[in-house]
């Protein structure tokens, strides 16, 4: 598992685990975290982490945890980053899709300046943008999100969407837009 620390902060403990992309699929916390039962044949590099003030750590461990699984490598940004973290740690990885999570509701303030702030940055074009989580203060209403989230600038959203069955949509996307 590779970790950056964008900011010098205090590094989070680690999370111990036993998966590792040449051991069988697993079966983790909750049951929900699932292997490889769908090959990930591009071996890509997924930055990943829960933007802004928001400290909702537990999906972003079986995040860590279910992409390692599915045989990406792996950039945990952790909780508490900021737009600029994900992109210059995208930059710094090559990484191929970011993928953002947010809880706490204040991801739209947040990605209004995704399409201005990416616009800065060289070698940005080919990244596949996703967010998932609670992308609204409340239950909102998907069919409202989904657009408006699209508009910001990112190919894949998930609103109240079980992580599963996100990073299946990012494989068939990633099937589609980016066959080996
Ligand atoms: C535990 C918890 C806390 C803990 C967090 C501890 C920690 N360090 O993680 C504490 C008590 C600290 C906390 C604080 C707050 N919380 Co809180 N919290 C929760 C709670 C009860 C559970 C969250 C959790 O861990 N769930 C377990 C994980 C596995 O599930 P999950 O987070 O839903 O994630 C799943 C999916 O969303 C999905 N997913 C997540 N990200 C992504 C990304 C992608 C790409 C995909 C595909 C899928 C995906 O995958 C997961 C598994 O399927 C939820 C309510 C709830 N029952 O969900 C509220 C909740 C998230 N909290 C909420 C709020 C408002 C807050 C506070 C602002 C409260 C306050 N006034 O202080 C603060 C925020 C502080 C901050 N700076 O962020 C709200 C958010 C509401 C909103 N979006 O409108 C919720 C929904 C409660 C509510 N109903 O109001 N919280």
């Amino acid at each position: 598992m590779n970790r950056l620390n964008a900011r010098g902060r205090a590094e989070a403990p680690e999370f111990t685990t036993d998966i590792t992309r040449d051991t069988p699929p697993a079966v983790g916390a909750f049951g929900i975290i699932r292997g490889c039962t769908r090959l990930n044949p591009w071996a890509m590099k997924i930055v990943t982490g829960v933007i802004g003030n928001d400290i909702h750590v537990v999906a972003n461990r079986l995040m860590d945890l279910s992409l390692n699984a599915r045989g990406y490598e792996v950039f945990n940004l952790g909780v508490n980053t900021y737009l600029e973290e994900f992109f210059d740690a995208s930059v710094e990885t090559g990484a191929d899709v970011l993928l953002i999570s947010s809880l706490n509701g204040e991801a739209e303030g947040w990605s209004r300046d995704v399409k201005p702030l990416k616009a800065k940055y060289k070698n940005l074009d080919d990244l596949v943008m996703m967010i998932g989580g609670n992308l609204t203060v409340g239950s909102g209403n998907a069919t409202d999100i989904i657009p408006r989230y699209q508009n910001y600038g990112f190919d894949l959203v998930c609103h109240q969407v079980d992580l599963n069955t996100g990073l299946d949509m990012l494989e068939d996307y990633l099937r589609e837009h980016k066959p080996s």
